[in-house]
């Protein structure tokens, strides 16, 4: 009997809990616990921290996992470097779901920086009015460019103020539509946007109307995590379970 632990918050791991679900697969769904109330899921739900690599390691003997697939969002880095130690220790195969990074199309401004630290670099000059679509976790550093007007969108409203003078929230959970992100970008007379390369359908609205806009874009380069097995599509996940993606439990098999 198989157990299958998806490392979930993102959009395809959603799909892929549903895709499971429909297949009578168990399964359970792991959310670190980062927002208030996130997506009711067809699937059990677990939230919070592991306790590290021994956390997981620990988790994965005593629920009797028997396959874990690493469906986070690529800057969880850290979470993705705890799966590839932990499925190592713990010998139960291990898969990452991943969307392909995003690519920027002929006219696109994008200006590449290789993490968070060299986005906040880039950000010294003249007051600018900025959209800074990055959730909450890493607002703090962008107080050391105080000088531009922020436009911030968060999933949850924050129990304190952002710590930047000059600055405009937004609380709104994706998936986002162009339209709408055109709409705020001229609302606010953005002048550049700030994000990271998550790649997917989910987050790609603001890049898609920056690129209507004829606005530059600040694209932060993912995060390094370890060699593991990747794939990109939900029937590639089924088929490695073992379970095609052509074969509905209904049928009988
Ligand atoms: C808690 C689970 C689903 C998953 C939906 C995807 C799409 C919508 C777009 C912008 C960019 C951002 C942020 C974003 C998107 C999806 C996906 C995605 C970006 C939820 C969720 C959790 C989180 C955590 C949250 C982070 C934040 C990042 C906001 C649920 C809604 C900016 C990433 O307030 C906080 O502390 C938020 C923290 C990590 C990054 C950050 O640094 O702040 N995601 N987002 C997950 C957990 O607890 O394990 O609440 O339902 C999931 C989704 N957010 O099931 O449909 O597939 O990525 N999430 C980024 O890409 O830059 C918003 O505003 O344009
Ligand atoms: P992270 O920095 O890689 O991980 C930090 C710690 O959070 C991990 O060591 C682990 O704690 C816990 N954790 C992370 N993801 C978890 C999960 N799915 N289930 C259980 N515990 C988890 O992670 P993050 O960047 O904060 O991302 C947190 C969540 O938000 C993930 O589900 C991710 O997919 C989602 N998300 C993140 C981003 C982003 O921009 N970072 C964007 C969209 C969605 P322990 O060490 O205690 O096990």
């Amino acid at each position: 009997m198989e157990h299958i632990l998806i490392l979930g918050g993102t959009g395809e791991a959603s799909a892929l809990a549903a895709a499971v679900a429909e297949r009578g697969l168990t399964a359970t769904l792991s959310y670190a616990g980062r927002t208030a109330n996130p997506r009711a899921q067809p699937i059990p739900v677990r939230v919070g921290g592991f306790g590290g690599v021994a956390g997981l390691e620990r988790y994965v003997r005593d629920h009797r996992v028997t396959h874990l697939i690493d469906a986070t969002h690529p800057f969880a880095a850290t979470m993705s470097a705890h799966a590839v130690a932990a499925a190592q220790a713990a010998g139960v195969p291990l898969l990452a779901l991943t969307r392909p990074a995003w690519q920027p199309l002929p006219g696109d401004r994008w200006h590449g920086v290789p993490d968070i630290a060299a986005a906040v670099t880039a950000l010294s000059g003249p007051a600018r009015r900025v959209m800074l679509a990055l959730g909450r976790m890493h607002v703090e550093t962008f107080a050391a460019q105080p000088q531009h007007r922020y436009l911030l969108r968060f999933v949850d409203s924050p129990d304190v103020p952002p710590a930047l003078p000059d600055h405009r929230l937004v609380v709104d959970r994706g998936p986002f539509t162009v339209e709408g992100d055109m709409r705020l970008m001229q609302e606010h007379g953005i002048d550049l946007i700030v994000c990271k390369n998550a790649g997917g359908t989910g987050a790609e609205a603001k890049i898609v109307a920056a690129r209507r806009l004829g606005l530059p874009v600040l694209m932060i380069d993912r995060p390094f995590i370890p060699a593991r097995a990747t794939v990109h599509e939900i029937g590639e996940v089924m088929d490695w379970l073992g379970h095609s993606a052509h074969e509905p439990a209904h049928l009988g098999v």
